[in-house]
């Protein structure tokens, strides 16, 4: 096998969870007045709660206090878990999920890596709490993607070496960090349209044949 494990980010490539960051952070942008749109929030994929706030307030004319900008922070979240707390197993794609138990019965070791801090809470949504070997999240780092941090302390949880692991990201922030962090990355969405990543997926059930390769 050429890989012996597979460290997945989470929103946008295990779950569509990247279209509810969209509309919350959209209702707080429509609610201050600052124009939001795909453009901007393409940048906030992978990046860390506070950093997305930031770029969303690019385009404000008023300046925000530490205090005010982590009240922001936090009414997004708000909105952001009202959408997260109506998910079910249903919101996990069977691409996704037949390439999770294909790769998990040919003794694979399976991780998360994401930025979010919801991480946790949404994989319990999904029906998949108990299911990968390690998972390390937005409550877990100090810095967020591209920084290699994310990538890097779940690979050690799975104590592999980097030569062994796979990343699957669907963001330009994450494929950096997974390279940043010494690993191949497959990508998804937006990260392969930028073509930067080991490999470019058409389809997540690629990811199965890409594991298995002599
Ligand atoms: P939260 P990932 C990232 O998750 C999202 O892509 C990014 O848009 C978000 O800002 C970040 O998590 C923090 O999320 O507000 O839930 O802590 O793609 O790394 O799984
Ligand atoms: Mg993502």
């Amino acid at each position: 096998m050429r890989y012996q494990a597979v460290i997945f980010d989470l929103d946008g490539v295990l779950v569509s969870t990247d279209r509810y960051h969209f509309l919350a952070w959209k209702q707080l942008a429509d609610r201050l007045g600052i124009p939001f749109d795909e453009e901007v929030n393409r940048r906030l994929r992978g990046v860390s709660r506070m950093e997305s706030l930031s770029i969303v307030l690019e385009r404000s004319p008023v300046c925000y206090s530490a205090e005010e900008q982590a009240r922001l922070a936090e009414e997004k979240n708000e909105i952001y878990r009202g959408f997260l707390s109506r998910m079910t197993p249903a919101d996990v794609g069977r691409d996704v999920l037949s390439a999770l138990f294909a790769l998990r019965a040919a003794g694979v070791k399976l991780a998360v890596g994401s930025s979010s801090a919801n991480a946790k809470f949404i994989l319990q949504k999904i029906g998949l709490g108990e299911f990968f070997d390690a998972v390390v999240d937005g409550t877990d780092i100090t810095r967020s993607k591209p920084d290699p941090e994310v990538f890097v302390k779940a690979r050690e949880r799975l104590g592999m070496n980097g030569r062994d692991c796979l990343v699957v990201e669907d963001a330009v922030a994450g494929v950096r960090a997974a390279q940043a962090g010494g690993m191949d990355c497959a990508a998804l969405g937006d990260a392969a349209e930028a073509h930067i990543a080991t490999y470019d997926l058409g389809q997540f059930s690629e990811i199965v044949q890409i594991v298995g390769r002599d």
